[in-house]
């Protein structure tokens, strides 16, 4: 059978309980993903050769790392060929771009060093999002925004203030928002004796990130909360209180990543009550295994109930979606690609859901029925319209993609030390 007639056999079938398959495709060519340029060189940037601090970590020694801005845009492109739909980039400010013999230190970066991102997204047509980066610097050893150092607060209000400005040309550069996350890892490995002093100064460096001249159409700030980090086990400044408080009151965006939480506790079920007094939020989608491991995004329950509630809500463009994981110990590229095709399943396979008729379900008490029908769901042949629309994407089907990343990695990847 070709792809095209178990596509048809597919439409059938759904076509029996009310989903429209072609309508499905159509939402989901249109869904954008910002891809975490992150993934290809383990966070490591450009701007520094210390390690990875803020109480995040990759594993592993996958050869093949990009090491260079050149190397890095050829890696995203190549997963972009891999990948259907169109994307946005989501970069750091460590991957600010210095002239040869050049360094400019964060608090003090400029659009200029983001120019040639900026030429690679107009190249592709794609938007950029971006982020300061408050890890991985000598001045991040403890506390950043939340320092009680005053000279190193100030470095770090100033970094804030640069990345605005920074976001605000990427904007204007693409033609796209540009999504501005601020995280920072501030905390303590043990019980503080205060925990209120950092938290109030977090929020005064955040207020002063804030109140240079922006404009709020172009730029959209996002606070990411967190509960703990490697060395930061208990207490975190930006905990989820903090961070949801902060943005409700001062009108930027919330961004939630699923890695953030205790255990069993799930981002999937406060998406809806994030959209009832939000305008927007952010997500960043990831994989916590046991803690906030950050491990490739696969087509898992959370995520495909992730999915479910953005589109069952109508949600798509409020919501801003991006990936965060970065593996080291498996090609970086694959890495790329598997999660961020599984997050395109994830959000078809809401879309081929009959989510009108299971609310229905729902609403007149009719458990039973709504237990059995999502059961059923999960068998259909969702496979089938996933290969139909990479097929008209002109994307590898199935895993006919894993090939070019082979070849890719001999001719090019196994080049590099
Ligand atoms: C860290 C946060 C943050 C980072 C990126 C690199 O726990 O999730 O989003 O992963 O900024
Ligand atoms: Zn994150």
């Amino acid at each position: 059978m070709t792809i095209k007639e178990s596509y048809l056999a597919a439409q059938e079938q759904y076509g029996a309980i009310g989903v429209d398959t072609d309508k499905a495709i159509e939402a989901l060519k249109k869904l954008s993903i910002s891809m975490h340029c992150w993934q290809g060189d383990d966070v490591t940037g450009f701007d520094q050769d210390g390690p990875l601090t803020g109480g995040i970590q990759t594993t592993g020694n996958y050869p093949g790392k990009a090491r260079n801005p050149e190397e890095l845009m050829a890696d995203i492109d190549k997963a972009l060929s891999l990948i259907p739909g169109h994307h946005k980039l989501n970069l750091h400010a460590n991957y600010a771009i210095f002239q040869p013999g050049e360094f400019c230190d964060r608090d003090a970066l400029k659009p200029e060093h983001f120019e040639k991102w900026a030429e690679f997204a107009k190249e592709r047509k794609m938007g950029i999002d971006f982020n300061p980066t408050f890890f991985s610097h000598p001045k991040a050893d403890e506390f950043t925004l939340s320092s009680p150092d005053e000279e190193i607060r100030q470095f770090w209000i100033n970094h804030g203030q640069a990345c605005i400005r920074i976001s605000q040309y990427l904007a204007e550069e693409t033609g796209q928002p540009c999504v501005m996350n601020i995280w920072i890892p501030d905390g303590l490995k043990d019980v503080p004796a205060d925990r209120m002093g950092p938290r109030a100064r977090f929020k005064d460096s955040l207020d002063q990130i804030l109140s240079i001249p922006y404009d709020r159409t172009k730029v959209f700030v996002t606070l990411e909360s967190k509960v703990f980090g490697i060395g930061m086990e208990s207490y975190t400044v930006g905990s989820s209180e903090f961070a949801m408080n902060y943005v409700t009151k001062n009108g930027i965006v919330p961004l939630m990543d699923n890695g953030h939480y205790h255990p069993t506790e799930v981002v999937s079920d406060k998406i809806s009550s994030m959209l009832l007094f939000h305008d927007r939020i952010a997500l960043h989608v990831t994989r916590p295994v046991r803690w906030d491991s950050d491990h490739v995004v696969l087509l898992d329950d959370e995520t495909k109930e992730i999915a479910k509630e953005i589109i069952r809500n109508q949600a798509s463009d409020r919501v801003f979606l991006a990936l965060d994981f970065f593996d080291a110990s498996i090609n970086r590229i694959a890495a790329w690609v598997v999660g961020m095709r599984n997050m395109q399943k994830a959000l078809l396979y809401a879309l081929l859901s009959p989510n009108e008729r299971l609310k229905e379900l729902q609403d007149t008490g009719r458990m039973t029925e709504l237990m059995m029908q999502q059961e059923e769901l999960k068998t259909y042949p969702m496979g089938a319209v996933w290969d139909y629309f990479c097929q008209q994407e002109e994307v590898p089907v199935r895993e006919s993609w894993y090939r070019e990343v082979q070849s890719y990695e001999s001719s090019v990847l196994s080049k590099r030390s």
